[in-house]
Formats: C-alpha cells, sequence, structure tokens
C-alpha cells in the first residue's frame, strides 16, 4: 500500500523505512503523506509499542526533493503547511516513542524529522546537516522549535546559520544524538533498543512524552498540575499495578503496555 516508505511490524516494534535510497531518502509530497499515515496507523495499532524510523541505503533522508521543486514557482507557506507540518504534529500525537535510527545523512527537513523523534541513535558514519542555509532558506519542519530546545540556541544558531555537517561522534557531545555504534552493529543495537523501550509500560512512556513536551511551554504551576493529572491516569494502568507488585515480589515485571 506504500509505495515511497516500508512499514513492517516486529515483536512490538513499527520499522518505518524511508524507501528512496536513490534519492538519499529525499522527501516527495507521497512521502511526507506516507510517514504521516504509518505514524498514525502505529498508533492506533496496540501491537506497536516502540516505532523505528530509518532509511534505506546509505542516508537517513536528505529533506525535500529539490528535483521537484526545480521548476516553476513554489508556495512555500501551502507547500510546508499541507506537507510537512501535519506529518511533524504527528511525530508528538503518537503517544508511543519514537526513535530515529540516523544509519547515514540526515540533512534539510531529514534532519528535522529526526529531531522531532523522541531518542536518535545514530551510525558513526552517520551525519546532521542543517542545510538550510546552504539554499538560501530558513529551518523548517519543526527546526526552529527542537534545535535550541536539544542543544541550546548559540549552537543552534551556528548549526542553521553555517549549515555545517556534524559528524555523529559530535553530535553525540552535543547532546544531538543519544547514543553512536559502530557501522557493523548499528541496526542490530538499534533494534535492541527499540525492542528493550517495547517491553516497557507503554501507555506510562506515552504519558511522560506528552508531559515533558507540555513542560517546554508551561510554568512551573501549569507544570506540576499537569504531571498530577497525568499521574492520575499512569496511576490506573494494569502496568502501574504490576510493576509495583513486581517490586514488593522481588521479581522481574511483565508489562503488557496497558
Ligand atoms: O521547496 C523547498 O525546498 C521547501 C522545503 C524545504 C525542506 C528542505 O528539506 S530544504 C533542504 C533540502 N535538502 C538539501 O538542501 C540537502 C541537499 N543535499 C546535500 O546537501 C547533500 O547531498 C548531502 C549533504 C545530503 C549528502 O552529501 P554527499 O556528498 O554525501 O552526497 P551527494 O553526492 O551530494 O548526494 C548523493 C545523491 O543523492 C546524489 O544523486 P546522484 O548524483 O548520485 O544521482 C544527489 O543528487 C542526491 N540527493 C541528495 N540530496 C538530495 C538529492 N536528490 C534530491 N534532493 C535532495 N535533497
Amino acid at each position: 500500500m506504500y509505495e515511497t516508505i516500508l512499514y513492517e511490524v516486529s515483536e512490538g516494534v513499527a520499522i518505518l523505512t524511508m524507501n528512496r535510497p536513490d534519492k538519499f531518502n529525499a522527501f516527495n509530497e507521497r512521502m511526507n503523506k506516507e510517514i504521516t499515515d504509518a505514524l498514525k496507523q502505529a498508533q492506533k495499532d496496540p501491537e506497536v509499542r516502540c516505532i523505528l524510523l530509518t532509511g534505506a541505503g546509505r542516508a537517513f533522508n536528505a529533506g525535500q526533493d529539490l528535483g521537484d521543486v526545480l521548476e516553476g514557482d513554489v508556495d512555500f507557506g501551502g507547500f510546508l503547511r499541507n506537507r510537512y507540518n501535519p506529518m511533524i504534529l504527528q511525530f508528538q500525537k503518537t503517544e508511543k516513542p519514537i526513535i530515529a535510527a540516523i544509519n547515514g545523512v540526515a540533512a534539510g527537513a531529514g534532519m528535522s524529522i529526526a529531531l522531532a523523534c523522541d531518542i536518535r541513535l545514530a551510525s558513526d558514519k552517520a551525519s546532521l546537516v542543517n542545510a538550510f542555509v546552504n539554499i538560501g532558506l530558513v529551518p523548517d519542519s519543526g527546526g526552529c522549535y527542537y534545535l535550541p530546545r536539544i542543544v541550546g540556541m548559540g549552537k543552534a544558531l551556528e548549526l542553521a546559520m553555517t549549515g555545517e555537517k556534524v559528524p555523529a561522534e559530535e553530535a553525540l557531545r552535543l547532546g544531538l544524538v543519544n547514543q553512536v555504534y559502530p557501522t557493523e552493529q548499528f541496526w542490530e543495537e538499534s533494534l535492541a533498543y527499540a525492542r528493550k523501550l517495547a517491553a516497557l509500560p507503554t501507555r506510562g512512556i506515552g504519558l511522560i512524552k506528552r508531559t515533558m513536551y507540555k513542560g517546554l511551554e508551561l510554568g512551573l504551576e501549569e507544570t506540576l498540575e499537569y504531571e498530577a493529572y497525568a499521574q492520575e491516569i499512569a496511576g490506573q494502568t494494569a502496568d502501574y499495578k504490576e510493576g509495583v507488585n513486581a517490586f514488593m515480589e522481588k521479581r522481574a515485571p511483565r508489562f503488557t503496555g496497558r
């Protein structure tokens, strides 16, 4: 059913692979829509307890397919509002952990979607490029929202204004990625990480995600109130009961995601 991505669910993990390797997995309209749709599908599917986003071939994603915007006037506002913005919003709306497995270069909007994921794992051959300035554009697809929140305003401005490539090890030092793995073990390690998250209390993790992102926008008092609200929901889950029982019985918990 999908043309530009691959989607499969295995052992609680939805693996979403951007699949235009000859274009470095650059976005066309169909890919924007298919990623949005796949995230919605993963949200609805009770079997899915973690989402792993990666790229086919050498690259993670090189941003907008520049071949598609070469001719004619581009309505940039409409372009972003109709295609990219709904896709980026869907990352936060999805109340399951989303991991970017950055297998190669992530550039332009390809870097932005990596930043919109909750956890970023990188191969030691990967890099991130805030490439927008190199063609005279502004970071979009949430780049101006996530980048300064992740690395701080000073570094964010530097990366956005210079458009320089950040290699994986440097990205780790900056906190742009959470882990770097050698290329040979990269996929195995990424899958293991995703499976580990998929075995944890999925509803609790969804609430952690929602409450953390809310906290970015709210003051202390409102955040405290939101935490109390989220905890009321988390405290009703089967996984909370299982967690407490397992602790008292001195055994490993068996979370079901409910
Ligand atoms: O209208 C709008 O643009 C609004 C939307 C904005 C959203 C955006 O994402 S704007 C930013 C768009 N992306 C870029 O500007 C990145 C352009 N690409 C690069 O800077 C470099 O290709 C990379 C840093 C990503 C990788 O460099 P390198 O040296 O490893 O590879 P390469 O040789 O440059 O590229 C490899 C192939 O991928 C090549 O094709 P070929 O010659 O082997 O047939 C190249 O043309 C293709 N490719 C890479 N990026 C894109 C692309 N093809 C189409 N669109 C791309 N964005």
